[in-house]
């Protein structure tokens, strides 16, 4: 099928540039080097660098240039999810199906791997050459602001503070759009700017982001009741047992289901405006509905 082949083919080539992005795992001090290159290459879907890459396209760019940003917002994200999976925060043993970061390396060397990792974020998007409408400063400014304490940081603090108690459904979004949606966007946003996007373009793509990235958490909850931890590559119904606020806690199964169908149906219509450029993207959009919920 079409898309599984984009799929494999772009995951192969965001492979290929983080190793030539990342330090090699004999480079002083090793442990570091194999601690971010162990959670980097744990067989991530690298959907945030494939949103990345087809939003490039979308707004008629090409691939290459978008690169270094693709591989940008995944250290980002697997910085997210080493810190995630700490004892003191989720403590959590299994992630992309093999032992977490700090269950291999030891807490404190799995902390500053996440450190680098968020750090060598920056120096690769230091490396992208941007088109006439863009510079540096919009880069750094939309990553920061996408990873910083007003976006996914606000939605990992508002988590934590949410255990064992009951939300409602705008605090519940609240989490969900800063803790997921935001690097979503930010990835999308981010692939535009490298195809020289229009501000009308740039504002399809950023709605398109929200949409999907809202899409994609109650997704992600919804098949945290629904699948097994062998299939999910991560503990299943761990949500459950730690009373989180999830979509399916919170509205029940069916709402939730019919909530990814809407929200789906919402990135769709943010997608009219740039036409058939737009079919990865509207492929993307469909496929994380299907992922058997
Ligand atoms: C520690 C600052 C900080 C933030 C943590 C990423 C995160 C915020 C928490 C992890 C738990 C969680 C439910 C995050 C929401 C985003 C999400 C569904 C991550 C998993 O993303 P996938 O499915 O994972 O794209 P892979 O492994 O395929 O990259």
């Amino acid at each position: 099928m079409e898309l599984k082949r984009y799929l494999v083919a772009r995951q192969k080539e965001v492979d290929r540039a983080l190793d030539r992005f990342l330090p090699k795992e004999s480079t002083p001090p090793a442990t570091i080097h194999k601690a971010m290159r162990y959670s980097l290459f744990a067989g991530g879907k690298r959907l945030r660098p494939i949103l990345c890459l087809a939003a490039a396209e979308a707004c008629g760019g090409e691939i290459r240039p978008a690169l270094p940003l693709a591989c940008t917002v995944e250290c980002i994200h697997t910085y997210s999810l080493i810190h995630d999976d700490l004892p003191s925060m989720d403590n959590d043993d299994l992630r992309r199906g093999r032992p977490t970061c700090h269950k291999v390396f030891g807490e404190g060397i799995a902390i500053l791997a996440g450190d680098a990792l968020l750090t060598i974020a920056f120096e690769i998007a230091a490396t992208v050459q941007l088109p006439r409408r863009y510079a540096l400063p919009d880069v750094f400014s939309e990553i920061a602001s996408a990873a910083g304490s007003r976006k996914l940081i606000a939605g990992q603090v508002a988590d934590l503070e949410a255990e064992g108690r009951s939300l409602n459904r705008a605090q519940l979004r609240y989490i969900h759009e800063n803790k997921t949606a935001a690097l979503l966007t930010a990835s999308v946003r981010l692939g535009a700017m490298t195809a020289n996007a229009t501000a009308k373009q740039l504002a399809a793509i950023t709605d398109f982001g929200c949409a999907l990235g809202l899409a994609f958490q109650v997704i992600d909850d919804i098949l945290d009741v629904t699948q097994t931890s062998e299939k999910l590559g991560k503990s299943a119904g761990k949500d459950i047992a730690a009373k989180k606020a999830t979509y399916p806690a919170v509205i029940g199964l069916e709402k939730s289901r019919a909530e990814a169908r809407r929200l789906t149906s919402k990135a769709h219509r943010a997608l009219e405006s740039l036409g058939e450029r737009a079919i990865t993207l509207r492929a993307l959009a469909d496929y994380l509905l299907r992922r058997e919920y």
